[in-house]
Formats: structure tokens, sequence, C-alpha cells
């Protein structure tokens, strides 16, 4: 068949096969269904096999220019394995240079393992960009859920990956962007029929997701990785902001703009522009279950916990060396160009993974400006979390300007060990 003889280090932006000699190896370019200068001159999508396992590739050298590139799909549904745009992006411009799905009344491209990628090269002024376009792109066939990968690879460029489909599915999406910088990926769906784990991850550009349902149904864990930013674009649409079943991981979620708002838990209705609802149902869970981190909440102008729960994990501050550890913590950063008005409410659960010394303090809410956080978590001022057989007390300070905090932090500080256990009195 051709295939690549080089590892999987060789080619990295690339689809995989499983060899049992070889272990994991790329797809050689004679085992996709490739996009022709016919096809291109034809505005046809490549055709493909009714059978639905055809991978199908969108090569840049082939029809890569400054003008729009509409690929007609067939009317109704389409099924492939997996849709891979690659190579050099020679003369790629943002507005022209994009290839284009183009909409069919109805049309549904069904990709059955869930895998969309765009690994495009250029240089100088030219930028890999697609328009994905197809009504609904749906992860999965036959009843068999698949979860959407849909990843961007490329060279530093800035460059424009804009995905317009309705994504549809019931296992989740990962949106992972390892280009360079300087490209913006946006999601412009409504994806209220996509269930299960929103991932976001991005080594430098933008990730954007501009409808009111693009987080999907409004009860999807939302997990933003570590140095991704995720652009939170809507504005309350028909009493409904965006919205997330829960937010975790140790990224920045940052205001679109204007009156972009984002609910977390609750049922997607309500909440205020410029404004992050926590509500009934809802988690803030910075970094992953028992991983700490530093979850950013930036340029929003309110960040109102009125319900649900915010988790912290703390763990062991001193290192073996008798210095400080670093981030052993979990930390909810907000912060903006303006001073954020914060209210605090619904419960606060810590989870703590050492053995707590009297006086250890951790600043978990760190808010920027000078502006005094109002209410308080319905814990009130005192928590008791649980390590080993034993309990131990922690002050919960508002305001605070312990632990490194400027007067409105919040700081948890470990006031006591309760000691318990069974008294045998002898006599
Ligand atoms: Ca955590
Ligand atoms: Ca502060």
């Amino acid at each position: 068949m051709g295939r690549n003889t080089g590892t999987y280090n060789s080619y990295p932006n690339a689809l995989l096969y499983y060899d049992a000699a070889n272990g994991l190896m790329p797809l050689a370019t004679n085992e996709y269904v490739n996009a022709t200068a016919g096809d291109v001159a034809s505005a046809s999508f490549p055709a493909v096999s009714p059978d639905g396992n055809d991978n199908v590739r969108i090569p840049y050298a082939t029809i890569s220019d400054t003008s729009l590139h509409p690929l007609q799909l067939p009317a109704g549904d389409t099924a492939i394995n997996s849709l891979f745009f690659d190579g050099n992006a020679t003369n790629g411009v943002i507005g022209g240079g994009y290839v284009q799905f183009d909409v069919t009344a109805g049309a549904t491209l069904t990709v059955k393992s869930g895998v969309v990628m765009l690994s495009g090269t250029a240089s100088g002024a030219s930028q890999p960009c697609v328009k994905l376009t197809v009504p609904t792109l749906r992860f999965g066939a036959g009843g068999t859920g698949a979860e959407g990968v849909i990843s961007y690879f490329g060279n530093g460029n800035v460059g424009r990956w804009d995905i317009y489909s309705k994504l549809v599915g019931d296992r989740g999406l990962t949106l992972h962007d390892g280009n360079g910088g300087g490209a913006t990926l946006s999601v412009y769906g409504d994806n209220s029929g996509l269930a299960g784990l929103m991932s976001f991850s991005s080594a430098a550009d933008v990730i954007q997701v501009t409808h009111v349902n693009g987080l999907g149904s409004g009860t999807n864990p939302v997990y933003v990785a570590n140095g991704t930013t995720l652009r939170a674009a809507a504005s309350i649409s028909g009493g409904h902001s965006q919205t997330a079943g829960s937010l975790a991981g140790g990224g920045t979620v940052r205001r679109g703009g204007g009156s972009c708002s984002l609910n977390i838990g609750g049922d997607g209705t309500g909440g205020a522009g410029d404004t992050v609802t926590m509500s009934s149902g809802g988690r803030l869970a910075p970094g992953d279950t028992n991983q700490p981190a530093w979850l950013t909440i930036r340029d929003f102008g309110s960040v109102a916990l009125n319900g649900g729960t915010l988790a912290i994990d703390l763990f062991e501050p001193r290192n073996t060396w008798g210095g400080m550890n670093p981030v052993v913590y979990d930390r909810l950063v907000i912060t903006g160009a303006s001073a954020p008005a914060v209210t605090l409410g619904g419960l606060l659960s810590v989870a703590l993974h050492y053995i707590p010394q009297v006086g250890d303090a951790f600043r978990i809410v760190d808010v920027s400006g000078a502006t005094l956080t109002a209410g308080q978590f319905g814990n009130d001022v005192s928590i008791t979390p649980k390590y080993g057989d034993r309990r131990y007390r922690f002050t919960v300070l508002y305001n605070s300007s312990e632990a490194g905090g400027d007067g409105n932090d919040v700081v948890v500080k470990c006031a006591a060990i309760i000691l318990s256990g069974t008294t045998l009195v002898l006599r």
C-alpha cells in the first residue's frame, strides 16, 4: 500500500493506523480519498464509498489559491471515517483562500471516527484557512458514538479555522489547537445536540465559541486546559446565557466582548450580561479532580457565585528540601481590565491531600483590583475537611490580606487539628 515507513514521531500531525509490527503509523496519502483538481473545478466533495469507511484528505497543494473553494456535499447524509486538510497553504489569506463545504439544505456529514484535522503549513503571508459550513457535522454513526476530535496543527501561522457546522454527538468534543500562535479557531454553531465533555486546549491561539448553545446542551462539563484561552463570546439570547454544567482546568475563560455572559449550572436561563453566574448544580473546579491548578476568569464585569460548588484541592506546601512548593493548591483567579464585582455564595468544598499544620494558609480566590467581595460561602467561616482519619478546622477568611492577598481575596487557613476518637477510661 506504500505506507509510510517512519515512526509516528516523524509525522506528528498525521492520521494514524495501528500496525502490529510497527505500532502507530501514519496513513500514506494513497490511503485517503484525495480531493482533486477535478473536484475543485466541479465544486464537488470527493466521491466516497457508501460504507462510510473512507478517510478523506483535502490537500492544499491541489486546491489552495486566493479564491473561495466550495465543495458541495450531496443532499442528505454523507458518511466518512475521517476528514483531513493538509499540505502547504501557498496562497491562503484571511477573507479568501478558504476551503468551504457549501451548504446543502439538510445535509449531514457524519464522521464515524470523530476525527477532523487541519494540518496546514505556510510561509510568509500565506495562511491556512478552512471554513467548515456543512449544516450538521455528526461524530460517530450507526448508534456507535464517537468523541469529536477537531484538531489544528500549524507552524506558528496566522490562519483561520472556522467551524460553522452544528456539531452533534453523544461523547463530547475535544478541540485541540497545536498551532504556534496567532490564529483564531472559532466554533459558531448551535451545538445543543452535542452531549458529553467539552474539552479545549490550545498552545497559543485563541479559541472562541460564539453561539449561545455553543457549549452544548447547557449541562456539558467544560474543561479548559492549562495555557488555553477560551473566549465565551455569546450574549444572552432568548433569555439564555451560554451555559456549562461545570467548569474545570487551568486555563482562562475570557469574556468575548460587550455583554457576553456565561452560566455555570442552572438551566441555562437567566444570568446577566458581562457576568459569570454560577447557579444550583454548577461546579467550578480549578485543575481536575485531585489535581491542582489556577483557573482564570477574565474580563467579566461581575462574577456571581450564587449557587453550586467551588471545589478546591490542597496539597503539601513544603517540599523535602525545606522550601515551599509552587502551585500546590487550586486557585480561582478573577481578573480583568476593570475591578470585577465578585459575589460569593454556594458551597466551598476543600479536599485535603496532605497532613496540614496549623497556620497553613492558601489564597484560593484571587480577585484583582481593590473592590471588596460581597457575601460568603454557605459554609460560613469555618470548614472541617478530612485527611485520613482526622479532620482539620480551616477558617475561611474573606477580603483577606493573608497568604499574599491584598485585602479582597479569599484565604483558607488551618486553625486547628480536631482531636477525636475513643477514650478508654480505666478504673
Ligand atoms: Ca483541583
Ligand atoms: Ca486581590
